[in-house]
């Protein structure tokens, strides 16, 4: 399959004071030939100078830097030294040479990056001066790929890491994983947490050898490979009668297959896994808990280095619609508060944001704040599985900031859970944020081409938190299609505002959920509400929402003060959340002066505005934009256009049947109560 190169596109116009003077790149570091990393520095700057300016800039080692006349030429020098933080790097300019420093070659590589963007966006200036170092020790993409080559909640074509239980090695996982590292992400696990079939054999000798060449494939670009694990593998493979973490056989069974997997591929990672969550296997079985399993696998990995991941995501899926009083929202915290401080320092648990899935709006995850002696890992979703799957444009850099600015209150300062996982909170190293990824085989690698700011500003922010969301976006318009402000200003105004409208269409006030069921995509208000799976809204004629406060299921509590007043309060609830934490009367106040079902009708015909102001202004750039990306996204925004209707018609409708109350300002609704 053909593959674009996304923001890593040298053909657009870029500029540098000093390019002139620059013939060559200089490396200053022993050994720099057989370091993958710095080969990948150099003929990334190379490639990118070759295609802003037609230059070839030749390669020196540090001894023959002097064999060029400093008159009249200068260089950029690429210098290994001691004393900095891993991963962080100086970019500067001098007397028309241009040095990256760093204490590794991955900071290196990062510094070759910024200094890439800082021409692409016309900042490589003289006396430039930047130290960037990043906040968030793992920052990781999580892919839910499938050996088959589909991919789980995937909307951007098949997998290019596997096909047919094959492992792909080729030009595209290069290109994959320039794109990947040049954001920052550190870290990539390529199989589906769901670990099924073949997925399971990935441990063992039938795929290492193909494991390993993916692996030195993407340490060139300082990405860490990590594979999903099956629980079960010893059951799964035919070898043990049970996975009992206990169990000495077990153990035993997990050392050996370590030892074998890092001898294999030593530049391994670790592992990720799903355990008794969704029907896979974990330590419930053998009525062990969640720290039993991880510290088994932990225990195993340790003498390589190897990381546990071990998801919260836990939760009984199997609920009966009719009991009020078991609440899905509080599992993640019931299984795991009770194991804080009992797992091994290589074990990181790795939290959903908020305490649901991935819906457009959810209060942050109560674990994060209650948990305070383990090392935690933010997860979120740029797949958009439950905002428009990447069909919608829902650029989620602004929630996502939101999330890690929320303050958790487990201590006076630096407790927002972006200091959480930056290890700031506890002085934490193995922590960080992971994206589910929303890559796929398509041309553009995203379906929707503007999805890609989701994979760019994800690694963006996770190396730095501060940036803000527009300025990520600016950036990766800037980078992906050059520097006409025409272009920038609707592109921005469609990303800023997409959130919003996606927000303001589906359903309403943080109650989450009236998407078809299994695939998740277009609207069913009550296709959730008769299920197992815990998801409700509890709508009746004269109200919506789900009790949470002490009254209800008490989920408001597990926070700290003054966030568990604060929500279990209706009258301090903000609007947003205000459906997920009280069931509430249609005809309630809410803060903005509204009834709540004057909202709901407001809000959806809003959303609908909002989608066709952003589609008017992109068609605007027909012509401006390259021809093939702007008709696959014309495609897409007109999509989003009508389905954006279907969803407030719905929504509008359901409502109003429900409550019998009209719209104040006689918009069409359609009918059912006269
Ligand atoms: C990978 C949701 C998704 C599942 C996903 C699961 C998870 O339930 O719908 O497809 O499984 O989350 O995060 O494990």
């Amino acid at each position: 399959m053909e593959f674009e190169q996304a923001w890593l596109n040298y053909t657009k116009k870029g500029s540098c004071d000093m390019v002139d003077q620059l013939t060559y790149i200089c490396v200053k570091a022993q050994n720099s030939g057989q370091d993958a990393l710095l080969k990948s520095s150099v003929a990334e700057l190379q490639r990118a100078f070759s295609g802003f300016f037609g230059r070839q800039l030749a390669l020196c080692r540090s001894s023959e830097a002097d064999k060029w006349d400093s008159k009249t030429e200068h260089g950029i020098y690429l210098a290994l030294l001691e004393g900095m933080q891993p991963e962080s790097y100086h970019v500067y300019e001098e007397n028309g040479e241009i040095t990256i420093e760093a204490s590794d070659s991955r900071g290196i590589l990062y510094g070759v990056f910024e200094l890439i963007r800082q021409v692409q966006t016309d900042r490589a200036r003289k006396g430039m001066k930047i130290f960037k170092a990043p906040a968030m020790p793992l920052r990781m993409l999580n892919h839910w790929d499938n050996m088959d080559g589909s991919i789980e909640r995937g909307y951007s074509g098949n997998s290019f890491f596997f096909q047919n239980d094959r492992i792909l090695v080729n030009e595209r996982t290069v290109t994959y994983a320039r794109l990947t590292a040049s954001v920052g992400i550190n870290a990539v696990v390529i199989n589906n947490v769901n670990v099924k079939d073949a997925a399971t054999w990935l441990i063992t000798e039938r795929y290492l050898d193909k494991v390993r060449e993916l692996s030195d494939t993407f340490a060139a670009y300082g990405i860490k490979l990590y594979l999903s694990l099956n629980y079960a593998a010893p059951i799964e493979l035919g070898e043990l009668e049970n996975a009992d973490p206990l169990s000495e056989e077990v153990r035993n069974w997990w050392k050996k297959r370590m030892a074998l997997v890092f001898d294999k591929v030593p530049n391994l990672g670790g592992f990720l896994i799903k355990a008794d969550s969704e029907g896979r296997p974990g330590p419930f079985t053998y009525s062990r808990t969640h720290a039993d399993g991880a510290n088994m696998l932990a225990e195993a990995a340790a003498p390589y280095g190897g990381i546990i991941i071990w998801r919260c995501f836990v939760y009984n899926c199997q609920q009966d619609w009719r009991d009020e009083k078991t609440d899905r929202a509080r599992s993640g915290y019931d299984n795991f508060i009770g194991l804080d401080g009992k797992f091994l320092d290589n074990v990181i648990l790795q939290i959903k944001n908020g305490p649901m899935d991935f819906q457009v709006r959810e209060p942050v995850h109560p674990l994060f704040g209650g948990l305070t002696q383990t090392n935690q890992m933010l997860e979120v979703q740029i797949a958009q599985e439950y905002t428009g799957q990447q069909r919608h444009l829902c650029y989620l850099i602004p929630m996502f900031q939101e999330i890690l600015k929320f303050r958790t209150y487990v201590q006076e300062t630096d407790d927002r859970v972006e200091d959480i996982v930056s290890g700031k909170t506890f002085g934490q190293h193995n922590c960080g944020m992971a994206a589910v990824a929303n890559t796929g085989d398509d041309a553009n690698w995203t379906g929707h081409d503007m999805a890609a700011a989701n994979w760019y500003g994800f690694g963006r922010i996770a190396f730095e938190p501060e940036l803000s969301a527009e300025e990520i976006a600016k950036e990766w318009i800037r980078l992906t299609y050059g520097d006409d402000k025409q272009v920038e200003e609707a592109l921005l105004f469609l990303l800023m505002h997409a959130w919003e409208a996606y927000e303001k269409y589906t359903a309403p006030l943080g109650i989450g959920w009236m998407v078809n069921p299994a695939y998740h995509y277009g609207p069913s208000v009550d296709g959730y509400e008769y299920s197992r799976w815990g998801t409700y809204h509890r709508a009746d004629h004269e109200g919506i929402g789900v009790d949470r406060s002490h009254e209800g299921t008490g989920y408001a509590c597990l926070y700290r003060e003054p966030n568990a007043s604060i929500y279990d309060d209706k009258e301090r609830c903000p609007d947003a959340l205000l459906l997920f934490f009280h069931h509430i009367p249609y005809t309630w106040k809410l803060k903005s002066g509204k009834t709540v079902i004057q909202h709901i009708y407001d809000t959806h015909f809003e959303g609908v505005a909002i989608v066709d102001d952003m589609v008017d202004r992109f068609m605007k750039l027909e012509g401006k934009l390259p021809e093939k990306p702007y008709l696959r996204m014309l495609k897409r925004f007109l999509h989003q256009k009508e389905h954006a209707r279907e969803w407030r018609d719905q929504i509008n409708t359901y409502f109003y049947r429900k409550s019998g109350i009209p719209d104040e300002k006689g918009r069409k609704i359609y009918g059912g109560v006269r």
